[in-house]
């Protein structure tokens, strides 16, 4: 317990954690299930190309979002390419910068003009309002991210899209088991695509998918995956290799029998945190909304330095200190990251909510790596960080130590 600000290990006492508590930490379920299945490719050996794991674990994903078509891929990223190829985007499309670097690079990559645009502060989502604003002769779509798992307005962005006659994709990187007005995000939009990378709540080490209820744009998808190939020697289309191996789809087919069970442990985690920085001024935890389904992966606090009077970094310095290894998720967006910030250096004055979001949010460690000491303790720092703001600052302005930031983690 630290009692005086000597004690924070940003001027010299004990770091609060001899680990360090990672953001991304991967869930995992049945160990001994997995290595069964292991076992199992080694035996058949069949390691990827469509192989029956890939399969069950379409099948399966599809069921469980409710949607016709699930395509399992290498990563999302990949398949975010994929899905733009295939619906066959091209000019301008909008995104909100404020979002993984992926979205944006994704649309790029192939020379596509990804048009940012802002979010509504309350929900860090694309504001439909603003969406319309952008729309030029040569935009061909829109990409909405449900970040944190919240979906985006997608009411509002399918009723512009219809208008304009736009394709609508939907980045659901965060959003797998999530809802949308009581309906699985999955089957909205043209296509949506998941997430299973290390970090995200449900994952097969590396790994994504697109899901449509679109059977020829699924077709079409199918195709691109794999080289463009109908069959032995028959290359009908344009391709990439986008496949999901064997492994990778045993560690879906493993996670999913214990998607429940990482479900309730991120709840109660979030909820502790909840509780641990409740009444603190100047911090608020990101709300999900009950009524639908979350997976409560993110845990997003937004700093408002005016009320704790330590700035965002400075806590995010202390964390670091303390072995707490929270994130800036999606700082400083996508807009200043290169090669955008070089190419449209005045994107940021239409993107105010975008640059005020970024200052302020600060992610902290959950999943099933993590449990009630570790976030009691977490919590102790922020708030003991925060009544010690003037102290910590007196300090930091004379310059006395380095920033755990400066340091590698
Ligand atoms: N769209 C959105 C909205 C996304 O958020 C993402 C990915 C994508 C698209 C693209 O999806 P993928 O192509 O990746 O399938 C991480 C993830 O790498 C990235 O997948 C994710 N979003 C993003 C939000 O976070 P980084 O660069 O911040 O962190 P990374 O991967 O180094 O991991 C964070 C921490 O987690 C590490 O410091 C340590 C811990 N960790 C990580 C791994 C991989 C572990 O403890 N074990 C592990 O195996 O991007």
């Amino acid at each position: 317990m630290k009692t005086e600000v000597n004690d924070l290990a940003i001027f010299g006492g004990p770091p609060a954690f001899a680990e360090k508590l990672h953001v991304g930490r991967p869930n995992f379920g049945e160990r001994e299930r997995l290595r069964e299945r292991f076992d199992q490719i080694i035996e058949r050996r069949w390691f990827t190309n469509a192989g029956p794991y890939v399969k069950e674990l379409e099948e399966k994903l599809a069921r469980f979002l409710g949607v016709k078509h699930c395509i399992a891929m290498c990563n999302a990223t990949i398949a975010l390419e994929i899905a733009i190829k295939a619906l066959g985007l091209k000019g301008e499309v909008i995104v909100p910068s404020f979002t993984f670097i992926a979205t944006a690079h994704a649309l790029q990559w192939q020379e596509i003009t990804p048009v940012f645009c802002d979010i509504d502060p309350q929900t860090h989502n694309l504001d439909p309002r603003r969406v319309e604003d952008l729309i030029t002769p040569r935009t061909t779509g829109i990409i909405g991210v449900h970040l944190w798992g919240r979906p985006c307005d997608v009411e509002a962005l399918g009723e512009i899209a219809r208008r304009h006659r736009l394709a609508l994709l939907f980045d659901a990187a965060h959003a797998f088991a999530c809802t949308y007005r009581d309906r699985m995000i999955g089957s909205f939009g043209d296509a949506e695509v998941f997430s299973f990378h290390a970090t995200k709540f449900f994952n097969t080490f590396e790994g994504g998918a697109v899901t449509t209820d679109d059977d020829e744009l699924a077709a079409r998808i199918r195709l691109m995956k794999n080289f463009g190939f109908a069959g032995y020697d028959n290359v009908i289309y344009v391709g990439t290799n986008g496949k999901m191996n064997e492994v990778c789809a045993a560690m879906g087919l493993t996670s999913l029998e214990s998607l429940d069970g990482f479900i309730s442990v991120n709840r109660r985690n979030y909820d502790l945190y909840r509780q641990g920085l409740r009444d603190l001024p100047g911090v608020e935890v990101i709300d999900y909304d009950d009524a639908e389904k979350n997976n409560y992966q993110y845990v997003v606090l937004e700093i408002d330095e005016a009320a704790t009077r330590l700035s965002r970094d400075e806590l995010l310095n202390i964390l670091w200190a303390e072995n707490v290894v929270a994130r800036r998720y999606f700082y400083p967006g996508c807009h200043r990251a290169e090669p955008y910030r070089t190419l449209y250096p005045d994107a940021g004055a239409n993107l105010r909510a975008t640059e005020e979001l970024a200052q302020r949010v600060l992610l902290l460690p959950n999943g099933n790596a993590i449990g009630e000491p570790e976030i009691r303790g977490i919590c102790d720092v922020v708030r003991f960080a925060i009544a010690q703001a003037e102290e910590v600052n007196l300090r930091r302005s004379k310059g006395s130590q380095t920033t755990a930031a400066e340091a590698s983690v």
